[in-house]
């Protein structure tokens, strides 16, 4: 972001500033870290010429280097101290399993990523939350298994990993008589926390206070007996827009429908980028939200593409042969996509 401040001073400054502190200035819309800022602070420093007419800048300089070593040191210390529910995320996007003890929430999470998770037959076999990637087609989404909860039991950290998610994955337990209650317990209880959990289609655009999360429900156990009833039902009792999927992860029925949703849930398109003269690499494709533009694309392959993109041509499925479309155009899923600049 441009500084304000440095910016209104300039435009004051009679400044006979030489053409190097502008571009080095510059560079300021861009630095995040503080540790960038100091170092770009720094190198001003020293080309501007020092003066009676610069001495007011340079303080000013010497006072954003002293404040932006103290947001490094916050930084760092947040960073130290981070609770064990902040999950880095990876892949295509993070997706939170939210269900009661016992659920099946980590037999899902086995069958769908094919890892080594810890399942019993008794509750609260898993005790914290833990992140394992789930392939779909030619990318992966992140899962993070979680601990039991319910309407009456739901540790602080709970809900705030929620909120860092992409989306939700509600694990109901069809072999319970009382599978709906027990899952109206969790959305009621994440709500009065400020979180909204809402169907796969929502708009959900931040920062929309209460949290609004994407969920589809999972009814597991369709494979035991009693439990056809019990999916109907479940659709009656409980409250909520989500989507419902019969599974069942001991015998496997649904899951390639869930995998499939899971995915669904995040909203994003698969673009690959194709380099003049080569064929596509569809196995590393990019992931950007539904509506992202070429201009989006060209941001997240590099900052510099972003800045000098000039058009871009774009072959996909529907019939698009290497048209040439402008920065606006709004990507589909598994369009190719050649950045000119
Ligand atoms: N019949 C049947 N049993 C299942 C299914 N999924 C899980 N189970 C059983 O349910 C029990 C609990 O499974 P877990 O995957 O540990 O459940 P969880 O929701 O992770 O449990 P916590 O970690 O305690 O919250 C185990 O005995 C599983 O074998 C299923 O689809 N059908
Ligand atoms: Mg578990």
């Amino acid at each position: 972001m441009r500084e304000p401040v440095a910016f209104w001073y300039n435009f004051r400054m009679p400044a006979n500033l030489p053409p190097e502190y502008h571009k080095i200035e510059a560079e300021l819309r861009t630095a995040r870290s503080a540790a960038e800022k100091i170092d770009i602070y720094e190198r001003l420093i020293r080309v501007i010429p020092h003066h009676k007419g610069t001495d007011k800048l340079i303080a000013m300089y010497r006072q954003k280097i002293a404040k932006a070593r103290e947001e490094g040191e916050r930084q760092a210390s947040t960073a130290k101290h981070a609770p064990t529910h902040k999950i880095e995320k990876t892949g295509a996007g993070q997706v939170a399993l939210a269900g009661p003890p016992n659920a099946g929430k980590s037999s899902l999470v086995r069958a769908l990523t094919g890892a080594a998770v810890e399942v019993a037959d008794y509750p609260f076999t898993t005790r914290l939350p833990s992140p394992f990637m789930m392939p779909f087609e030619n990318v992966k989404v992140q899962l993070v298994d979680t601990p039991p909860v319910t309407g009456e039991l739901m540790e602080t950290w709970f809900p705030e990993m929620v909120k860092m998610a992409d989306a939700v994955l509600l694990v109901a337990d069809l072999s319970e008589p009382d599978a709906a209650a027990v899952l109206d317990g969790i959305v009621g209880r994440l709500k009065e926390r400020k979180i909204e959990l809402v169907g796969s289609g929502a708009d959900v655009a931040p920062p929309l206070f209460p949290f609004r999360k994407r969920t589809l429900l999972a009814a597991n156990k369709i494979d035991a007996e009693g439990t056809a009833r019990a999916f109907e039902d479940l659709g009656v009792l409980l409250e909520g827009p989500f989507e419902r999927l019969a599974v069942s992860a001991v015998s496997g029925r649904g899951l390639e429908t869930l995998r499939r949703a899971v995915f669904g849930l995040l909203r994003v398109v698969r673009v690959y980028s194709k380099v003049p003269g080569k064929r596509a690499e569809k196995d590393a494709p990019f992931t950007l939200e539904v509506g992202s533009t070429v201009m989006d694309m060209a941001r997240a392959v590099h900052k510099d593409f972003s800045e000098k993109l000039r058009y871009a041509r774009v072959w996909n499925a529907a019939g698009l042969d290497g048209l040439r479309v402008n920065r606006d155009y709004v990507l589909a899923d598994e369009d190719v996509v050649e950045l000119h600049i």
